[in-house]
């Protein structure tokens, strides 16, 4: 089969490409990236030379572009990773995120309906569910649990969400969708939590934790993610909706304090700052329905997970440092230099 995937230079995106022709080579990847200061043609360096694969600089909210691109490739499912995915950001220009989140999906899944016969799988997050309390540990989200967005990332996501399942009542369309909690692994741009963290201490740099480090995230390893996915893709029922994670919940002090001890550094580091805007306070994922339907269990153990990660950042210098210190300088000094 052909597959196309959006957001393929990304961080998951990146791992589900490397994950798919490993576990299935027999299928062409075709990867649809705009290539924003988010995407980088080196993650991807791996699978360069494979000759079920290929590269396309494109924009999804390029309708002319997309369509041309079904009508060249036939593509037999598509996988929509591509957005804008940084809450922070989100938070200072909310514009970018409605146009790419909410219009680009929107072009993928009208490409879909025009070509047929396309399944159209939607990577979403657990963020559109909102936040939980800290102090009741016994909830959780379900699939059933309503859609109630704190930032406006959140919301662009829970609008893809919800024309999705409009195109699949209206239309008809063959979607699914599944809501994930925060990753962590390979690949992971250093504006989020952990690589920055990783980063910073490797730079002798002062971390910088929201607030009072309490808000609590539910980590999954990205290739647990990456066949999620591929399970729903393949095995998931149609006009559904599939959350996905691991029972990983911690707050984010005791991550940064992990990664400090791992890194033999001092937390003389950790510096409190002005906490996020709107902060959602707990994420906590209910993965019973992916497990009874699809069989899907997390597989990487958070300390093992977190191990290999740190490992990965240490080998692959290279790979961050070209970005901290080129143009991600002047968003990091305009996010923290006064913070
Ligand atoms: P990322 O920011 O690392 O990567 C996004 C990729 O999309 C980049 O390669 C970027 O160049 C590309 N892109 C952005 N706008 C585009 C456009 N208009 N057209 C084509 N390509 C475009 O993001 P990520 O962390 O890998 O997240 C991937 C998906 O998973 C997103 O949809 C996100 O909402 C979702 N998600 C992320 C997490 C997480 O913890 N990171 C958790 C749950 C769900
Ligand atoms: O410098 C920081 N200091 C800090 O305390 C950063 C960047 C983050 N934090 C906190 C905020 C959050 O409570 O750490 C937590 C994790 O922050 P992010 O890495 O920005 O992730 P989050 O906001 O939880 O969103 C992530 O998970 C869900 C992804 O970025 C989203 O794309 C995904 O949908």
């Amino acid at each position: 089969m052909t597959i196309i995937v959006t957001g393929g230079a990304g961080f998951i995106g990146g791992n589900y490409i490397h994950y798919h022709l490993k576990e299935h080579p027999e299928d062409r990847v075709v990867c649809v990236d705009k290539l924003t200061y988010a995407g980088n043609l080196s993650t991807l360096k791996p699978v360069a030379d494979h000759p079920n694969f290929r590269f396309c600089k494109l924009d999804i909210c390029d309708r002319d572009g997309i369509f041309a691109l079904f009508e060249e490739e036939k593509p037999d499912a598509v996988i929509n990773f591509a957005a804008e995915s940084h809450v922070d950001r989100s938070i200072e220009d909310p514009g970018i995120f409605l146009q790419t989140n909410i219009i680009g999906t929107a072009v993928m899944m009208d490409a879909v309906r025009k070509f047929g016969n396309v399944r159209f799988h939607q990577v979403s997050t657990d963020e559109v569910y909102g936040d939980l309390p800290l102090d009741r540990p016994d909830l959780f989200f379900t699939e059933s649990t309503p859609i109630h967005t704190s930032s406006p990332y959140s919301s662009s996501k829970a609008g893809a969400d919800l024309l999705a399942m409009a195109y699949y009542r209206t239309y008809g369309l063959p979607v699914t969708v599944s809501r994930c909690s925060n990753n962590y692994g390979p690949y992971q741009f250093p504006e989020k939590l952990i690589p920055l963290m990783i980063a910073n201490c490797l730079n002798n740099k002062p971390l910088p934790v929201y607030g009072e480090g309490k808000n609590v995230r539910d980590w999954l390893y990205v290739e647990d993610h990456c066949k999620a996915i591929d399970l729903i893709v393949r095995k998931g029922r149609i006009g559904e909706t599939y959350n996905v994670g691991g029972h990983n919940e911690m707050a984010n002090i005791d991550i940064v304090k992990l990664i400090i001890r791992a890194l033999g550094k001092s937390e003389d580091l950790i510096t409190y700052v002005t906490d996020r805007k709107g902060h959602d306070l707990r994420y906590a994922i209910d993965p019973a329905k992916i497990h009874s339907e699809l069989g899907w269990l997390p597989e990487t153990k958070f300390a093992d997970g977190i191990q290999r990660t740190i490992r990965w950042y240490l080998e692959n210098r290279g790979w961050w440092e070209e970005i901290v210190s080129g143009e991600y300088r002047n968003y990091y000094e305009k996010m923290y230099g006064n913070r």
